[in-house]
């Protein structure tokens, strides 16, 4: 009897949600809810990947009113379904994911959708034919990014009177199928075709250092007159650049004289931006990392009952110590070059 009597007051307290004996009672301040975000990030591959991470823990904070619970998914979509699955179950107030390749998001995001949790997707885009599976995406245009890159590389090339045809490039390729693949990929493989530069190889280097390394030995065992490396991402170059000085070879924009010039993305780790100040790497196309605060400024606009941008592109420059080239131009616009010292 004693234990039912206990029973039936413990049930009675979780209905009503009553405090314990001895407990506060209300106090506004405690009484103010912490926003929980659950954030899927898709692993810690590159310095990027790292910033990334660094600028979302530090945007939301408790003392910004948020709990956030990241799940790291380590290059696995499996792992992020998972993640969103779980956050689904905690119930939190919003879910925000970096996919780590564009497809195959439908199933998971409906069932996001159908537990009424606004879905925020970074950096990477998620191809679903329905766009109201997500309520917005934040990153960059990873195709202009590309184009701006290549333009670079003729503007480049054309002042140094290097005859296109004798332009021989590999591309050392990022996550396959990941949406920042897919825009630097066309931008390289169309620019190609568009100015007759050979484009000996497409590989993938996974956004790391040592694939860079790895992919780059091969290359240069196969390909013998490689003289530009499209790298993209920063940590592919830094691996490309120890194997190119481990066979011998000097990077740099010299490639009349034998020099391979190695262009990159992102602009983040010290070292690469190192190496562009000394033409190791003779470009680099910007890609900005610090989304946290862009994502905290869209979860306070949808606390306000406000309507985000469907898609909002941030701002990026390329990067360069050499100053052949001032500016680019794609699609009639001008990009200036921000040159290095
Ligand atoms: O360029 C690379 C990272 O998706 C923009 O992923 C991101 C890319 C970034 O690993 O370094």
């Amino acid at each position: 009897m004693k234990r039912f009597l206990l029973m039936l007051i413990c049930m009675a307290c979780l209905l009503t949600g009553c405090r314990g004996i001895g407990e506060k009672t209300s106090d506004p301040e405690e009484e103010k809810q912490l926003i929980t975000v659950g954030f899927s990030q898709l692993g810690a591959e590159s310095d990027w990947r790292k910033a990334n991470t660094e600028s979302m823990l530090q945007a939301f904070t408790e003392e910004n009113g948020y709990e956030l619970i990241m799940e790291d998914g380590q290059q696995k979509q499996v792992n992020q379904i998972t993640a969103i699955r779980t956050f689904i179950q905690r119930e939190v107030d919003y879910i925000v994911l970096a996919p780590v390749t564009e497809e195959g998001w439908e199933t998971v995001l409906e069932e996001a959708k159908d537990a009424g949790i606004p879905v925020i997707i970074v950096d990477r885009q998620v191809k679903v034919k329905d766009k109201d599976l997500f309520t917005c995406w934040v990153g960059s245009d990873f195709a202009l990014e590309g184009r701006k890159a290549t333009e670079w590389l003729h503007a480049f090339t054309r002042a140094q009177g290097i005859d296109p045809a004798e332009i021989n490039v590999v591309d050392i390729q990022g996550t396959l199928g990941s949406s920042a693949q897919i825009g630097r990929s066309a931008g390289i493989l169309d620019a190609s075709k568009k100015y007759g530069w050979k484009l000996l190889a497409q590989v993938s280097g996974e956004y790391t250092q040592a694939r860079g390394r790895e992919v780059m030995n091969y290359f240069l065992k196969v390909y013998d007159q490689i003289n530009v490396v499209y790298c993209e991402n920063d940590n592919e170059a830094l691996g490309v650049i120890e194997a190119v000085e481990a066979a011998g070879r000097k990077v740099g924009s010299d490639i009349r004289n034998g020099e391979i010039l190695v262009m990159s993305f992102d602009g983040v780790n010290e070292t690469a931006l190192q190496f562009a100040r000394e033409d190791k790497i003779s470009c680099i196309g910007e890609c900005n990392p610090l989304h946290g605060p862009r994502v905290r400024k869209i979860i306070e606009s949808l606390e306000k009952g406000e309507t985000p941008e469907k898609y909002e592109y941030v701002d990026e420059s390329i990067f360069s110590s050499l100053d052949q080239v001032q500016a680019v131009e794609v699609d009639g616009e001008s990009y200036p070059v921000t040159l290095l010292k």
